[in-house]
């Protein structure tokens, strides 16, 4: 019964409508009537009343409030009691969907609201046949991001962000979160490219594709924040988000202890979402270890439409999220006309993911103002919804008017905001006319914890193929890949039972092979050669991943990177995670059946950590060569 669509009628219009609606009129004239007034809430008929409900009156009053305004959670598909409980307390006792927000959260979101639509407005008089995929009529996503991140910064022990996000209001989410330098924003929107002028003659990329990495303050806390690069093809940047994440967590602690160190965040277009398979097989490797980051927050930008795709073109589920009842992760819709009640929304994700480190997704239901691009005509394929799109208020606008309506800000004080965001506007558009090309540092390519491998050679490195084939010093005695061949075999007593054929045909045939090394055959076998090179890696610092499917057995039964008890199968033992005790971390991880995903995460892993060898390992096609 909560009002979720900004598009249609809200079904009530108050608590006592909603409990009328729900259960008939006589419910309500009940709710109104003396007896329910007097009459004391009683827990063993009814279950607990909603905290401070004593009477009966004000437990059906407090029950609509919850469950009837403009969100709901949906989470009686999550597998666990303890959660469910946990929701039902948040809504009904801590009242976390309810409860009035302060002057101060109401003026920071209406800052949001008046940015995002101010900016979307300027784009359309300066820039008239630019596509912007702006915000608006989902402004309240700006909200939710917002808040998602300051929040976890606030409460917990969250120092970083990394968000995958697609091309819809990216442009605003880089100015007015991000902190997206506005020069140079003009500067690319009047054509020129926003590389740093490094001679290689490459081209720039487009708008939607920019990316950030800024630390914001939030109070006396500190959140350093990653939006990275979106390419085009929608939501291919969720695993690639998730497997940066990762490496950042796994920088922190390498023992993944500590997963609310650094939160993934994705932002989805709601057709996207539930059309691109990626997005499945990115719930299913995150659910499972070697791949998990303690729960992704999702931001759904629903504008009910997928480009000219109506709900019903797009999917066969009655929610764009409906994805999420695969892996039993809860919903929160929200209607994006009421951004407080979206700020509220956030907040409680963050809590949840908190609290159980799992995923967790906000719905913000919202409309489009124009087309899918704002050269596109709507009224093409969708007359009567834009009729009705053109005749309503914006949600800035409706959200300022509320404020006033309500004295938490003055007409004067609002056209004040809009105009110090014009003269901003104007200031960066003016200054973009004359800006020499970017330097490198300026345009943060690399974190600082690249080191050479940034991105500022000289052109000539580049041209040349020198960068890439710069040399490297290498070598190792043969005495120290003999020591590294024999631990890469070595269980110590008691760690694991080894399977009898494998103690044989694999331990002791490598070891003997090793012995055998100086002698006539001179022959390692192939895996042998990878655990050397894994080995010799590990020892001089570098991190090795290797993740695909079957990959810590190895697909032919070569590699048995980890040795599996036989009467214990939880018991398992890596002998290249225990070469020595300052050895860097070994992973080698048997992955779902994806590969889109999958890789996709390794390639994001590899981003975040430049020292690592990081390989993603294929499971398919070639048996011609490896017969
Ligand atoms: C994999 C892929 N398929 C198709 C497209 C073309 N395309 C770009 S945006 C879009 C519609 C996306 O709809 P939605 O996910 O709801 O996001 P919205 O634009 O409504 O915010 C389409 C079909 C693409 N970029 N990538
Ligand atoms: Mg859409």
């Amino acid at each position: 019964m909560a009002h979720l669509d900004p598009l249609t009628p809200a079904p009530t219009q108050n608590a006592l409508d909603a409990i009328a609606k729900i259960a008939g009129s006589d419910v309500a004239a009940l709710v109104s009537s003396e007896w329910a007034a007097k009459t004391k809430w009683d827990s063993a008929a009814s279950g607990a009343a909603p905290s401070g409900a004593t009477t009966v009156k004000e437990g059906l009053l407090a029950i609509a409030n919850a469950y009837c305004g403009t969100a709901g959670v949906e989470y009686s598909q999550v597998d666990s009691e303890a959660e469910a409980a946990w929701f039902r307390d948040q809504i009904e006792s801590v009242k976390a969907l309810s409860t009035p927000l302060s002057v101060e959260d109401k003026r920071h979101i209406n800052h949001l609201l008046v940015a995002s639509e101010t900016f979307d407005q300027y784009l359309g008089k300066k820039f008239g046949t630019l596509k912007r995929y702006g915000m608006e009529g989902c402004e309240a996503s700006m909200v939710a991001i917002d808040a998602i991140i300051r929040h976890a910064a606030a409460v917990g022990t969250t120092t970083d962000t990394v968000i995958g996000m697609a091309h819809r209001g990216r442009l605003n989410v880089l100015l007015y979160l991000f902190n997206f330098n506005k020069n140079w924003l003009f500067y690319k929107l009047r054509g020129q490219a926003l590389l740093p002028n490094l001679d290689y003659g490459a081209l720039d990329d487009v708008l939607s594709h920019l990316s950030a990495s800024t630390d914001l303050s939030v109070g006396a806390k500190k959140m350093h924040v990653s939006l990275i690069h979106n390419p085009s093809h929608l939501e291919a940047v969720n695993p690639v988000a998730l497997g940066k994440a990762y490496a950042k967590q796994q920088r922190k602690s390498p023992d993944h202890s500590k997963p609310n160190s650094t939160m993934c965040m994705m932002v989805h277009g709601d057709a996207a979402l539930i059309g691109q398979g990626v997005n499945a097989e990115t719930a299913i490797i995150g659910g499972v270890g070697g791949y998990n980051v303690g729960g992704v927050v999702h931001v759904v930008t629903n504008n009910q439409l997928g480009f000219t795709a109506f709900p019903k073109e797009s999917r066969p589920t009655r929610y764009a999220t409906d994805l999420a009842k695969m892996t039993g992760t809860p919903v929160i819709h929200v209607n994006a006309d009421d951004p407080e009640a979206v700020l509220r929304a956030s907040k409680l994700a963050v809590a949840y993911r908190e609290k159980f480190h799992k995923d967790i997704y906000v719905d913000v239901i919202g409309w489009r103002k124009w087309g899918h691009n704002e050269l596109d005509e709507p009224a093409f394929t969708q007359p009567t919804m834009y009729s009705r799109i053109r005749n309503r208020p914006t949600t800035p606008g409706a959200y300022s008017a509320s404020l006033i309506k309500g004295g938490v800000m003055t007409e004067a004080q609002l056209s004040a905001l809009k105009s110090t965001f014009e003269a901003e506007l104007d200031k960066a558009f003016t200054a973009a006319q004359t800006l020499p090309p970017p330097k490198a540092d300026e345009l943060h390519l690399a974190g600082a914890h690249w080191g050479p491998e940034k991105l500022v050679h000289p052109p000539a490195a580049l041209r040349n193929g020198t960068l890439l084939s710069r040399p490297v010093t290498a070598g190792e005695s043969v005495n120290s890949l003999l020591q590294i061949g024999r631990a890469s075999v070595h269980v110590p007593a008691g760690a694991v039972t080894v399977h009898e054929r494998l103690q044989r045909t694999f331990i002791e045939a490598r070891l003997s092979k090793l012995n055998d090394l100086t002698g006539a055959a001179k022959e390692i076998d192939w895996a042998t050669a990878e655990a050397l090179a894994f080995g010799t890696c590990l020892l001089e610092g570098n991190p090795v991943r290797i993740s695909g499917q079957d990959s810590a057995r190895g697909t032919f039964s070569q590699r048995h990177a980890r040795l599996v008890d036989q009467s214990d199968e939880s018991k398992t033992y890596i002998p290249l995670a225990n070469l020595s005790k300052t050895q860097a971390p070994f992973e080698c991880i048997s992955s779902p059946l994806s590969e889109f995903a999958v890789l996709g995460f390794e390639y994001g892993y590899s981003a975040e950590n430049p020292k690592a060898l990081t390989i993603w390992e294929a499971q398919f096609g070639d048996f011609g060569t490896s017969r």
